[in-house]
């Protein structure tokens, strides 16, 4: 009896030699990291000014892992999402943010070839017009899920750009709030595409997206125009299916010329939309089979690129159409 609880007890601290520096070895301790990140900041020639104001008093927050955990709400239909996603008042809101900054966003469009409408909707369905940005701090969300192991070699490289942003003076480290997941500002963009799409647009030397309208209109166009915009080109129709084709052929990587579905039998519901018969076309069916069918053009699947979920580009496109259709 005694040999035998003395056998499980080498066992247990075999297993435990096991787990324990494993455990190590993925995860430092929060104090080891962000020396870690201090080391790699500096290297990349962030100064020490920054790292201290951003790093110094920084603690991993609990709820940032919570929600990255969360089993994402694999139930709501189609139907269900776009019913939440606009409601009338947030219609009306976008309709009177769109004849209010009408004059601003004519001069960003006139520069970057993107449709004011989606320019409102996707800031509208965002950040409900920049009104909720996310209360996170910025450093210390991408810090707590680069620090976790689950995805930390991409939110490392996002905090290093985060960093970077903080460095180069756009927004101080009380202002850079975002989401859980470090998407920022007005038009929640992640650290990298900060780097890549925004814009100075009042041309006082900080790409704002927090505060500044012309600096957020001008990045998310940036981003639009970067991907493909094409200025005054419809999104797509609903259509009717022939038979013997439906969700097997929806998807968005292979498209085909607009002409090539209609010669397949494919109808549209309405009037064909105003578009060259070799558009690059893909059918969308965000319900899946038996639900509605959409032939979708170029600005969708731009949309797309902005966040890869129909629900999502649907949600966009209509709201646009919303407010141009009155
Ligand atoms: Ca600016």
């Amino acid at each position: 009896m005694r040999l035998k609880a003395q056998r499980i007890l080498v066992q247990l601290i075999v297993l435990l030699s096991f787990i324990v520096p494993a455990q190590a070895e993925t995860q430092p301790d929060w104090n080891s990291f962000i020396d870690g990140v201090r080391v790699e900041a500096s290297a990349q020639g962030i100064s020490q000014a920054t790292l201290n104001a951003a790093l110094n008093d920084i603690q991993p927050i609990d709820r940032v892992i919570e929600l990255d955990r969360r089993q994402p709400e694999g139930t709501i239909t189609f139907a269900e999402y776009m019913e939440r996603r606009m409601p009338p008042a947030l219609i009306a809101e976008a309709r009177r943010n769109y004849d209010e900054h009408l004059p601003l966003l004519i001069s960003v469009s006139e520069i970057y070839g993107v449709d004011p409408e989606a320019v409102i909707a996707l800031w509208g369905h965002e950040t409900r017009f920049g009104s909720y940005t996310g209360g996170f701090d910025v450093i210390a969300a991408l810090a707590t899920l680069a620090w976790d192991p689950r995805r930390s070699d991409f939110f490392r490289r996002e905090l290093m750009h985060a960093l970077k942003i903080l460095d180069e003076g756009h927004i101080t480290k009380e202002k850079m709030v975002g989401s859980w997941a470090g998407a920022m500002g007005q038009s929640q963009f992640m650290p990298s595409s900060f780097m890549g799409y925004a814009v100075d647009w009042d041309k006082d030397g900080r790409r704002d997206i927090w505060t500044t309208r012309g600096d957020v209109f001008a990045s998310a166009s940036n981003y639009l125009a970067s991907y493909g915009w094409e200025l005054d080109e419809p999104w797509g129709a609903p259509v009717n299916l022939p038979a013997g084709m439906g969700a097997s052929q929806s998807g968005h990587d292979s498209p085909q010329p607009l002409q090539a579905w209609l010669d397949a039998g494919v109808t549209f519901m309405g009037a064909a939309p105003a578009i060259a018969a070799d558009e690059p076309t893909t059918l969308a069916m965000p319900a899946g089979e038996g639900g509605p069918a959409y032939l979708v053009f170029s600005n969708y699947r731009v949309i797309l690129r902005w966040n890869r979920s129909d629900y999502f580009a649907m949600s966009v496109v209509r709201l646009a159409d919303e407010i141009v259709t009155r």
